[in-house]
């Protein structure tokens, strides 16, 4: 242990911290630890690598999560080796599941200290191997280099995800040769290495569109992972075809044009938006696994209802859900332009006056609730004052509970490209707050809004002061109703109102932000919420508006079904 190196040799920690400069990282979000102090060492003495300390390693990895998204980089967090590695894995599960790249470092006991009943000594390969894409355990530092051009290859190639890398205290101590340091740059961005379609697959999908009646695009995640944005609406045009998206997907379209239906599904679907897809004879689903949100349990489509195009990156997907006419295996940017060229020339004249009457309908319905001035305040009031305040430009993250389903139905993405996003893989609550951090790290010009429940601030609170200790001009917004909400109204409309054990105490949200150094307002009346809202996004350093909303089993369904 710290044996003197040779001048051509870097340290292990040095190596890794080269590695990720190689490959183009210039943030890092973890929390410290024993053992690694060698890593932190190296991070301090190599600079250029800006260090975002975090108060607990799942926030790292939901910042991580969310600087990913924003600036297309591979998103990179640390943290200790035990309770470091437990406390990383929420964040790195959701990642992998949406398919973002996320490194996670945990640094780990000596290799020679294993099996020995040393502190914090954990199986990581095990634990973090069904829930990454790619994962390691260093058992010696000469590895260092082509163990992390792996992982970098593995993230952001093919279908996108995390990865996880033990690197144990011994090896961040031993020799790797400098001559091994090296990567491609390409990687630490994504989609790398992009795939094309079959072309034969290509003229089949071809025809099945040029036949179609009333084709319909159901955009999952990947149109915007892949920047896929300008090809499908050039397709879109051309079929003269609606555009619905699930909730990962919206951005897919700007939600303002004739083509776009807003979001489809049990979490942010009305009967409006599945109507379109009833009507439709053709769906393409693009990158998107149609699971059973955004099919409400496979039955919007209806098995056999319509035939399928499905394009995903991962052949896995299509097939898996419904039976497939046409599966485009590639990347979604590369598939739809090959559609594009294949169907050169093709136009389908149709009107879509039919699709802006099924949004005005629903919009008709959200904007009588939406200017109630009944309190508590409507969530839709909440929706509608936001969507007032913010530019186009605009990031707003939803966490589960009454922000996603209500911002996914009601919130209008003016622009395409990612400007909405919540965490759909796993929902777990309390992830927006640090998830909105790391997009504002991604994007520091553009203003982001977390939206939250009062279950998830009590998930995430700590995090408030790392945006203070950074000033970051984040807004934070908490739906306030003292109840697990989403799951009151399950057991509403599912269980007979026999609540139980849903309901907790209320707190004054504000004042505790206020603790933290956080500028607050707490708002009950809905003729203040605007102004307060205004105010608050204004501001040039972090903020927290706290409102008293209505709790979800009295609100509205925003969809027709509570359980997914
Ligand atoms: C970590 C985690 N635990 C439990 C759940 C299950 N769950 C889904 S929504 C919800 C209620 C959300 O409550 P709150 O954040 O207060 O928002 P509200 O529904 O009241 O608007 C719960 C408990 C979850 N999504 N994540």
């Amino acid at each position: 242990m710290n044996k003197p190196v040779e001048l051509a040799t870097l340290t292990g920690a040095e190596a890794v911290v080269e590695m990720l400069k190689a490959h183009g990282v210039d943030v890092v979000f973890g929390l410290c630890g024993d053992t690694s102090l060698p890593l932190y060492d190296a991070l301090a003495r190599l600079g250029s690598i800006k260090h975002v300390l975090t108060r607990d390693e799942r926030h790292a990895a939901y910042m991580a999560d969310g600087y990913a998204r924003l600036s297309g980089k591979v998103g990179v967090c640390e943290g200790p080796s035990g309770g470091g590695a437990t406390y990383i894995l929420p964040g790195l599960v959701e990642a992998n599941e949406s398919s973002i790249p996320v490194l996670a470092i945990n640094t780990d006991v000596s290799v020679s200290s294993r099996g020995k009943f040393t502190l914090t000594e954990l199986d990581q390969r095990t634990l973090m191997k069904p829930l990454t894409k790619w994962n390691a355990v260093l058992d010696r530092s000469a590895d260092i280099p082509k163990v992390f051009r792996k992982a970098f290859e593995s993230m952001t190639t093919g279908r996108a995800g995390a990865a996880h890398v033990a690197l144990p205290f011994d090896v961040q101590n031993g020799p790797v040769e400098r001559s091994d340091v090296w990567a491609d740059p390409t990687l630490g961005s994504f989609p790398s290495r992009r795939t094309a379609p079959d072309p034969a697959l290509v003229e089949l999908a071809a025809k099945l569109l040029r036949k179609a009646k009333q084709p319909l695009f159901i955009c999952g995640g990947g149109v915007v992972l892949s920047g896929a944005e300008s090809e499908l609406l050039d397709l879109a045009e051309k079929l003269s075809a609606p555009v619905a998206t699930t909730i990962s997907g919206k951005g897919s379209v700007d939600e303002r044009c004739a083509h776009s239906v807003g979001v489809v599904g049990s979490n942010g679907g009305t009967p409006e938006t599945r109507a379109v897809v009833d009507a439709a004879d053709l769906i393409v689903f693009v990158g998107c696994r149609a699971g059973s949100v955004t099919t409400e349990r496979w039955r919007h489509p209806a098995a056999g209802k319509a035939r399928i195009i499905h394009i995903d990156v991962d052949p896995a997907v299509p097939g898996t859900n419904y039976k497939v006419d046409v599966p485009l295996i590639g990347d979604a940017r590369l598939c739809l332009s090959a559609l594009n060229e294949a169907l050169e020339g093709h136009r389908r004249e149709a009107d879509l006056s039919w699709v802006d009457e099924k949004k005005r309908a629903k919009f008709e319905k959200f904007e009588a609730l939406a200017r109630s001035d009944d309190t508590p305040i409507k969530p839709e009031r909440v929706v509608f004052e936001l969507q007032k305040t913010l530019g186009a430009d605009a990031i707003v993250v939803a966490d589960p509970g009454t922000p996603c389903p209500y911002f996914s139905a009601y919130y209008v993405v003016k622009g395409a490209g990612r400007r909405y996003f919540s965490n759909r893989a796993h929902g777990a609550l309390g992830y927006a707050l640090a998830a909105g951090i790391g997009a504002h790290i991604a994007k520091p010009k553009v203003k982001t809004v977390a939206v939250m429940g009062d279950g998830s601030f009590g998930m995430c609170v700590g995090e408030l002061e790392t945006a203070v200790r950074l000033r970051l001009p984040v807004t934070f917004v908490v739906i306030s109703n003292a109840v697990y909400g989403w799951i009151k109204a399950g057991q509403k409309t599912g269980y007979d109102r026999r609540y139980f054990s849903v309901d907790f105490g209320v707190t004054d949200h504000a004042r505790v932000a206020e603790a933290f150094g956080v500028k607050s307002w707490r708002v009950f009346d809905p003729a203040k919420l605007g102004a307060a809202l205004k105010t608050a996004i204004a501001h040039d350093g972090p903020t927290l508006v706290d409102i008293v909303c209505q709790p979800l089993h009295e609100a509205r369904a925003p969809v027709s079904e509570w359980v997914a």
